[in-house]
């Protein structure tokens, strides 16, 4: 009987655990050199995990690229790096929070430093022939194989377009896995759209 309750208990820790959801804290952006007020952020973040399974410092290195490519439809393909992005209208987030799609938390109010995707798209130029030609869907791709995809209304004509960024800092510190990350931090489940280890982002048109 002693054994039951024991195991219902634990039970229903596990699942009070594993549904453990987060609502999504706004994440407004200020913009650079406007340096934010030091936010402490508790202790060190893990070395990271996919939604539970650990990752080794080994897969962080072997995972790692340098240089961001913009490829795809558009005018000027581009090979970018932390300089270069540096270079481009920063962009700060106090707080963004990491939620996967099982509710859990992954990474808890993480300050970051990056520009908007909307921002290199434009200096990629989408090749578009009038007005009317805007079915285009957009893929974020990690040297891991990991995607997410965003449509071009969603980047051009929707407030997402202004909380999807390219990070290189977390926390003022480079980005431990890979030199960047791309978030949208008004996602509802922000974990499915965070893509570490990121490598290129390609335009592709919907024929
Ligand atoms: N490159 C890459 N990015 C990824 C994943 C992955 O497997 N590979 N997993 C995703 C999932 S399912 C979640 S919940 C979050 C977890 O992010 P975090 O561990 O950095 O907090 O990253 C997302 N980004
Ligand atoms: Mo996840």
């Amino acid at each position: 009987m002693k054994n039951k309750i024991k195991i219902l208990a634990v039970s229903l820790a596990l699942t009070a655990i594993l549904f453990s959801c987060e609502s999504n804290t706004e994440n407004k952006p200020t913009t650079e050199n406007k340096e934010t007020a030091g936010h402490s952020h508790g202790e060190e973040k893990k070395e990271g995990s996919v939604c539970g399974i650990p990752l080794t410092p080994e897969d962080s290195t072997a995972y790692f690229n340098p240089t961001l490519e913009i490829k795809g439809e558009v005018e000027n393909k581009l090979k970018l790096t932390v300089d270069s992005l540096k270079q481009m209208n920063v962009l700060t987030v106090d707080s963004f929070t990491v939620v996967c799609q099982s509710g859990a938390t992954t990474s808890e109010s993480v300050q970051f430093k990056g520009v908007l995707l909307k921002e290199l798209l434009e200096k990629a130029k989408i090749i578009q022939h009038g007005h009317k030609d805007r079915n285009f869907y957009i893929v974020a791709q990690a040297t891991d194989g990991y995607k997410a995809t965003f449509s071009w209304a969603e980047i051009f004509n929707n407030p997402t377009g202004e909380n999807t960024y390219v990070i290189f800092e977390e926390n003022n510190a480079p980005i431990r896995k890979g030199a960047y990350v791309l978030n949208t931090t008004n996602d509802i489940k922000t974990g499915p759209r965070h893509v570490y280890w990121l490598k290129s982002i390609e335009v592709f048109r919907v024929n």
